[in-house]
């Protein structure tokens, strides 16, 4: 079980740094993921949950070394669930390289994930289709080939209500074809969209780039009105917007949704609403390590204004607001996780992901959990090839009340399985949970999930 590098430095260096310069890091929800980077976000809502796709930053990188894609996803916009890769350069056998900024759609019960990669026999950019029939995957290549390429990247797909599929790309052009409904196939010529100051802003001492417009379209439609949210400018990049009437324009240039923050000389825009609200997702380098190629996705919650304007928008450690609580009476995965110290995710025996590579001190915080009238016990999924350890249950923080503390034995193997339980007291109302992990020295053990029981359920 060798310890990959990234969780060892975000247990020191976050502990050490985000404590002394940011006190009020450790309950701090942005970025989202904090186990692995992640980049490049595109929000998918679906069946009352938000489906959070992403690429993924080696660790220790120098350029844009992506291998794989990411999936999260959440019901409260704060705790986030983490289901591993689903997508990788792997899937799609003619590509080599680049597995960089896509998108999802659903359609006709499956889901489409559009992105661009390196042809290996063009070694040019190219838009590769994935398809599944779950939000969380397995993908496969949906038709073999690329579906587009110009040596272009940063496929955005817009479903409008008449059934009728956009797919737009383009760095250092912006593109569009219109998807047959088989959502793997076009119809009509590759289209340019003419980048005119008017439509996408004027940009200043780049004679080859004279608009805003740099890359990551993200298209959608908001009371009949189309929407082009975009990295403009580089580098570094902001986030601008333009607006329309129709899919293919004519596009006015808006302004800025997100000026230039972050400690990351990209961004890249994706805009959802949910549960009432509306969501600006984005990246920065704000993890320990974090860096221009070693990105996170962040998330915050806006209002339009009344004129459908998008107001200007600020990077926070916060994030958004919680829209659900949390039930800790039905099973919650372990890698459900508000905030995280020192813990990755893997591939669970069991299905599924567990989290592990645990040490001594480690935690995960859990947002917003209901616990009603109270809590009597606990139950956890655990395996160690090692001695095993403690499962804390802190309230408020990680050295918060001690709610219960359950023993973890030794199981023999990192993915043998046994559910250990122990008595809880003073879990009431709805609190954030802390499970902190202790033991000796060296990984303790591995969770696969959680559960309490209560004389009442809330
Ligand atoms: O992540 C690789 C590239 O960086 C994306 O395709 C661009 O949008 C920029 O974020």
């Amino acid at each position: 079980m060798p310890r990959k590098p990234f969780a060892g430095m975000l247990c020191t260096v976050a502990v050490l740094l985000l404590s002394a310069v940011l006190p009020t890091a450790a309950r701090a929800d942005n970025p989202i993921v904090q186990t692995v980077y992640t980049a490049d976000p595109a929000p998918l809502v679906y069946n009352g949950r938000v489906y959070l796709y992403t690429g993924h930053d080696e660790d220790n990188s120098t350029y844009f070394t992506m291998k794989e894609w990411r999936v999260y996803s959440s019901a409260d916009m704060v705790n986030w669930t983490d289901h591993g890769s689903p997508m990788s350069l792997g899937t799609f056998s003619w590509a080599s390289a680049n597995a960089w900024a896509g998108q999802v759609v659903a359609r006709n019960g499956r889901f489409y994930w559009y992105v661009p990669v390196t042809n290996r026999a063009t070694g040019r950019m190219a838009i590769g289709v994935g398809v599944a029939t779950s939000p969380t995957g397995p993908f496969t290549d949906a038709i073999g080939r690329p579906l587009a390429e110009n040596g272009e990247i940063d496929p955005t797909v817009f479903l409008d209500d008449d059934g009728q599929a956009h797919l737009y790309w383009g760095n250092p052009n912006l593109w569009y074809v219109r998807l047959n409904p088989d959502m793997i196939s076009y119809s009509g010529a590759v289209t340019q969209i003419p980048l005119t100051t008017s439509g996408f802003g004027t940009r200043t001492g780049n004679a080859g780039r004279p608009t805003l417009y740099e890359e990551g379209p993200w298209v959608y439609k908001r009371n009949g009105l189309y929407y082009n949210v975009f990295a403009a400018k580089c580098c570094s990049e902001f986030i601008g917007y333009s607006t329309a009437p129709g899919p293919t324009g004519p596009w006015t240039y808006r302004g800025t949704v997100m000026p230039t923050q972050g400690s990351s000389f990209t961004n890249h825009p994706a805009v959802i609403d949910f549960n009432g609200g509306s969501y600006f997702f984005y990246h920065n380098g704000a993890l320990p390590g974090g860096g221009g190629y070693t990105r996170s996705v962040a998330v915050e919650r806006f209002s339009y204004d009344t004129d459908g304007t998008i107001p200007a928008i600020n990077m926070t450690t916060s994030g958004a607001p919680q829209v659900a609580t949390l039930n800790p009476f039905v099973r919650q995965e372990a890698e459900t996780i508000a905030w995280s110290s020192g813990v990755e995710t893997e591939r669970s025996g069991e299905g599924g992901m567990n989290v592990g590579y645990l040490d001594n001190g480690d935690y995960i915080k859990v947002k917003g959990v209901a616990f009603g009238t109270g809590a009597t016990s606990f139950s956890a999924r655990v395996a160690s090839a090692a001695a095993g350890g403690r499962i804390e249950l802190r309230l408020g923080s990680a050295t918060g009340t001690l709610a219960g503390t359950c023993t973890v034995p030794a199981t023999g193997g990192w993915q043998i399985w046994t559910t250990v339980s122990c008595p809880v007291s003073a879990a009431t109302g709805t609190r954030d949970l802390y499970l902190r992990f202790t033991g000796g020295s060296g990984y303790l053990f591995n969770l696969n999930w959680w559960q309490f029981a209560g004389a009442s359920m809330r």
